[in-house]
């Protein structure tokens, strides 16, 4: 899914890049292939609509046509725009003065809870931290193994107790096991 929308949002800034100057139906007609990337790959429709609007207010503006590489200037405005979308501000994670420090994944399947659970333990671990990783999906097929995988990967520790034991008791015993 996000190949696909990398792949298609390259396409559409390559096409405004390569023309000198630009005129508005050139701009929107680049806006459209983004608005469609982005609806290909289900970013939420209402989401899509208000990013366009940012954008097409911003970016269809004499000051941006007149410049004197207004594809460039287009690209950046949908580059600031989406890190806005993402949430302008770095937020960080709370360490816990009294160690552990728990941090709990929640999200649909496929949302890329185990990636990113993955991505912050590396991160800490870089940070001198202890990470461990807690396998409390007993739902989805495979998904304790594609954690010991990952934590294999990582070199960190990863705590499970299969897939037969409620997720709750895992996290209760997962916490004790970290604070030994
Ligand atoms: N391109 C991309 N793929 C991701 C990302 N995070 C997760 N995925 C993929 O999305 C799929 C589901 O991720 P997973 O972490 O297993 O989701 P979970 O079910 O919430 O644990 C996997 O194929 C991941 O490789 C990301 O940030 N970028
Ligand atoms: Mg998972």
């Amino acid at each position: 899914m996000f190949q696909g929308l990398t792949e298609k949002l390259n396409n559409a800034f390559k096409k405004l890049r390569s023309k000198g100057k630009l005129s508005e139906a050139d701009v929107k007609a680049g806006l459209r292939d983004i608005k469609l990337a982005l609806l290909e790959a289900d970013v939420n429709f209402k989401v899509v609509k208000e990013f366009m609007n940012h954008v097409t207010e911003r970016a269809v503006g004499s000051e941006v046509l007149e410049s004197l590489l207004p594809g460039q200037q287009v690209v950046k405005i949908v580059h600031e725009e989406m890190i806005n979308l993402m949430g302008g501000s770095q937020s960080k994670l709370t360490i816990s003065p009294k160690p552990p420090t728990i941090v709990m994944m929640v999200g649909l399947q496929g949302a890329g809870k185990t990636t990113h659970a993955g991505k912050l333990a590396s991160l800490y671990k870089k940070q001198s931290k202890n990470p461990l990783l807690v396998a409390c999906d007993i739902y989805r097929p495979a998904a304790i193994k594609q954690l010991q995988v990952l934590g294999e990967q990582l070199n960190i520790p990863v705590f499970t107790l299969g897939d037969k034991t409620s997720p709750v008791k895992i996290a209760k015993e997962g916490v004790q096991y970290a604070v030994q």
